[in-house]
């Protein structure tokens, strides 16, 4: 078999989405797993972008998450269960616009999180600088236009299948109610969305991929996922 590999940082809500798409899928890989952010050079052996997750499969190599569970979803056999089966590739050919525009809306808002935690951690809270405000400003207004792309309650963005869309937006969304960003998101004012998060919270490869709680001085994780800190060593 080729060697399957995926290098992610503990807490990536990117990485988290591709982690339960592999597991979806039924997929072994070898899990290089990063708690903190080695150097540029280092990081630059895997992706030219310094970002990570980065999924080695046999000869291919590809980083940017959208794209790696496109890769997925377009290459292996989509056969889960749970009552709802996978998506084949990102979307529907007929509607694979509107279902591309959707899922990197989605990824827009899950880098606004991201901005916002980097920043947090540098030392800079959200009230503190423009971009970060503007960051969060996005919220509403994303929320908003992606609870009307749900056909109806019960369903995720693409009708009668778990698609790459709604394991991002679950993703995304954990990740902003997990950490102390000093960013409510308001999801329960959205209750088509609200109600896709908490179906998937309970899908088999959600909770073997937990959201983990993480803030400076974390270096591990316990038996329990709950953090250690260095102080405390
Ligand atoms: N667009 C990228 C974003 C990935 C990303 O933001 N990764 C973060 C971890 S959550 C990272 O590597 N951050 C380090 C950095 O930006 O320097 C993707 O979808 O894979």
């Amino acid at each position: 078999m080729s060697k399957r590999a995926l290098l992610f940082t503990t807490g990536s809500p990117f990485a988290r989405a591709v982690r339960i798409t592999l597991d979806e899928l039924g997929l072994e890989y070898e899990r290089r797993e990063e708690i903190t952010t080695p150097s540029a050079e280092d990081r630059a052996q895997s992706s030219p972008t310094l970002q990570v997750p980065t999924l080695w499969d046999g000869e291919v190599r590809l980083w940017e998450s959208g794209l790696i569970v496109e890769y997925l979803l377009s290459t292996y056999k989509v056969d889960s269960d749970e009552g709802m089966p996978l998506c084949r590739g990102i979307g529907r050919e007929e509607e694979i616009w509107r279902d591309r525009l959707v899922l990197s809306t989605i990824q827009t808002l899950g880098t606004a999180a991201t901005t916002i935690s980097q920043m947090k951690w540098g030392g800079v809270a959200i009230g503190e600088h423009a971009y970060l405000v503007r960051s969060a400003d996005r919220y509403p207004y994303l929320l908003e236009w992606l609870e009307n792309e749900i056909p109806e309650a019960g369903s995720g963005f693409i009708a009668n299948v778990l698609s790459a869309q709604d394991i991002f937006f679950a993703c995304h969304i954990d990740f902003v109610l997990n950490r102390p960003l000093g960013l409510d998101p308001m999801i329960e004012n959205f209750p088509k969305l609200s109600e896709l998060v908490a179906r998937l919270r309970e899908r088999k490869s959600f909770e073997s991929n937990p959201i983990l709680w993480w803030e400076p001085g974390v270096i591990g994780y316990g038996p329990n996922n709950e953090p250690v800190y260095k102080e405390k060593l």
